[in-house]
């Protein structure tokens, strides 16, 4: 098995099973030396608490990266997620583009927005940035509001399949290579996500349990990382994600009390095991 150093960017929510202390909790089972850039400091996520305090570590990057710089540091690959600001955005860019070892893989989760919505804290100006880091990334994975942000498309509660070819048309006409579309569901009960990998279109569609689970998108591309970096292709990565987080909305599912996230760690072995096979 190859033992890969990962750089994760994203958020530290002190609370609320997302960003940071899901990607490196799975990226680690996964088997990978798991190197962090925390965004910012949050005392939870902004999803459903209200008055959460942001730190937004934006001015410690350029020193970070010069010391990684002057220390010879470089990754096999970088995965963002929630970003702080639009400044730190181009920073993630630099960082990239400097500390990539020969061979890396950037892997890029627009984490944005969701259900038709920017998340709070973001404008249109943190769109345009996202935009020129999407756009460069080696793999993308945006869920459908994403996508739209990305491409200005109207956003759909409901559609077809000629909507979601238009939107990774439009996504591959503005750049991106490798797309992994999530929650892309054509009939009740049922979701999935298409993958555009080489040009080659598939879809893995799979039960949709519950609606708008917090925290899943962070869990599905940390345990989508993961799995590339074991040396799965980009569908099976793809497949197995889904399958892992699926398996942590059941185990979460029926607990009222836990809706500002997903029970992933009961569903690690299971990913371990998945991952062997
Ligand atoms: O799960 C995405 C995410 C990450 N980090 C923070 C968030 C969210 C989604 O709302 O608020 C701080």
């Amino acid at each position: 098995m190859s033992y890969k150093r990962v750089l994760t960017i994203q958020d530290i929510s002190c609370v609320g099973q997302c960003s940071l202390t899901v990607a490196l909790p799975i990226l680690s089972a996964a088997g990978m030396e798991t190197c962090i850039l925390p965004s910012a400091v949050l005392s939870t996520h902004t999803a459903g608490f209200s008055g959460f305090t942001v730190r937004d570590l934006t001015e410690d990057i350029p020193a970070i990266a010069a010391h990684w710089a002057k220390e010879g540091i470089f990754f096999d690959a970088i995965y963002t997620g929630y970003l702080g600001s639009t400044e730190q955005i181009d920073y993630v860019r630099d960082i990239i583009r400097t500390r990539s070892a020969d061979g890396a893989v950037s892997i890029v989760d627009p984490a944005m927005a969701d259900n038709g919505k920017l998340y709070p804290a973001f404008n249109a100006e943190y769109v345009e940035a996202m935009k020129r880091l999407a756009f460069s990334a080696d793999i993308i994975l945006p869920n459908i509001t994403e996508a739209v942000f990305l491409t200005g498309v109207e956003y759909r509660e409901e559609y077809d399949t000629a909507y979601i070819n238009d939107l990774l048309d439009r996504l591959t006409g503005a750049g991106a290579k490798t797309i992994i579309l999530t929650g892309v569901g054509y009939e009740p009960g049922k979701t999935g996500v298409v993958v555009q990998d080489n040009g080659i279109r598939s879809y893995y569609e799979h039960r949709k349990i519950a609606k708008g689970c917090h925290g899943t998108g962070d869990v599905y591309a940390s345990a989508f990382v993961g799995a590339l970096l074991r040396g799965k292709t980009a569908y099976e990565a793809a497949s197995l994600a889904a399958d892992y987080t699926l398996g942590c909305i059941e185990v979460t599912q029926g607990d009222a009390n836990h809706w500002y996230g997903v029970k992933f760690e009961l569903v690690l072995p299971e990913y371990i095991r998945m991952l062997n096979s």
